[in-house]
Parts: structure tokens; sequence; C-alpha cells
């Protein structure tokens, strides 16, 4: 989630972190061979999308399904940006599945103020011709580890609540996931205060 106080220069900063995050992650992952299976756990949000995105024109990576959570638009409407940038790519064989509805522990703070009001900056994506996934996202990510031990990597991009509903309901993933590349976490100041970050 985003702090209301969160300035454009932050944000900017932040698109642009998620970016190089994944530029360099694809650029390591280049070196191997074969195609690289991901999950991407995501709020989209706008910088999310440009990720995704990215991701979906990557060769190198095998994305295995997108999960969705609540963060920068709410959960509803996170699912719906998903299937339409998915849509828009031609790529409704990628399963999405919704998965949390809101925070473990807190309320949930949406950034619709920065994002707009559909979180994709008010642009009218095209009705979605993919359909969402039936099972949850938690689930389907415990599902897709254990069918590929140790070869799949898990790219959350918004908060960290759906990858913590699997691992509490499934600790044995832990051992089985190849890798985690996350967004959030800073090295100058957080965007919520002073110290936190907004997906930590
Ligand atoms: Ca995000």
């Amino acid at each position: 989630m985003h702090c209301l106080f969160m300035t454009r220069a932050q944000n900017a900063r932040r698109i642009f972190s998620a970016i190089v995050i994944l530029i360099i992650w694809i650029s390591s992952a280049a070196k191997a061979q074969v195609p690289q299976r991901v999950i991407i756990d995501t709020d989209p949000g706008v910088d999310d999308a440009l990720a995704i995105l990215l991701a979906l024109n990557s060769p190198e990576l095998k994305i295995e399904a997108l999960t969705v959570v609540p963060g920068n638009v709410e959960g509803s409407q996170g699912l719906a940006n998903a299937l339409k940038i998915l849509s828009l790519a031609k790529r409704c064989d990628i399963p999405v599945a919704a998965g949390a509805q809101h925070p473990l522990n807190q309320k949930l703070i949406t950034a619709q103020y920065w994002h707009g009001r559909n979180g994709l900056a008010d642009v009218e994506l095209p009705a979605s011709q993919c359909k969402p996934d039936s099972r949850f996202g938690p689930d389907l990510i415990i599902e897709a580890i254990h069918k590929y031990p140790h070869e799949i990597t898990l790219i959350p991009v918004g908060p960290l609540t759906n990858i913590a509903l699997a691992v509490s309901k499934d600790p044995s993933i832990a051992g089985l996931v190849k890798d985690i590349v996350i967004m959030g976490g800073s090295i100058t100041g957080g965007n919520v205060n002073g110290a936190a970050e907004a997906n930590i």
C-alpha cells in the first residue's frame, strides 16, 4: 500500500525501482537457457502493470500465474486490471487468481489518489477476454511450488499478504521455492514514514 503522503518524486523512484529490479533479475535469468518459472503477486497499479507487460515480453521468463493482492487498489479492482492487462497482451493462457481481500492486521489503505480511480491512471482498457482462475491465490502459489519444486521464483510487487497466507498454510513451500524477488523496502528512507516502505 502507498501512504497518503507519498510524493510524486517518491512514486517515480518507486516505479523506476520496480522496473530496474525486474531488468536486473531478468538479465540474470537470461543467462539461463531455460525460461525461469515465475509467479507475479501484484496489486496493479500503474507500476505493476508496466512490470507485468515487461515480464510478458521477456522470453527469459515463463509466467506461471498472476495472483492479486489488495494494495494500490482493492482486490476486486486489481483482479479486473490484471485480467485486462493479460487480455490486452493476448495471454489468457496465464492463470489469474484473486487472493486476500484485505491486509492481515490492519485496514486497507489504497492509493487511487495516485494511480487513478481504476488503478491504471483512469485509462480504460478494452474489456477482458480472460477469465479469473477459480483458485484462491495463495492456494495457487502452493500448488505451483509443489508442481515445480525448486523451480518457481515468486515476484511479489505488492503487499506480502498472499505470500504470508501461503507460507502460513503450507510452510513447506519455503524450502521448495527457488527464489523470491520483492519490490519493497528502501535504502534511502520510507514512503510511509521516515523509515517504513509501504509494501514492507
Ligand atoms: Ca505494486
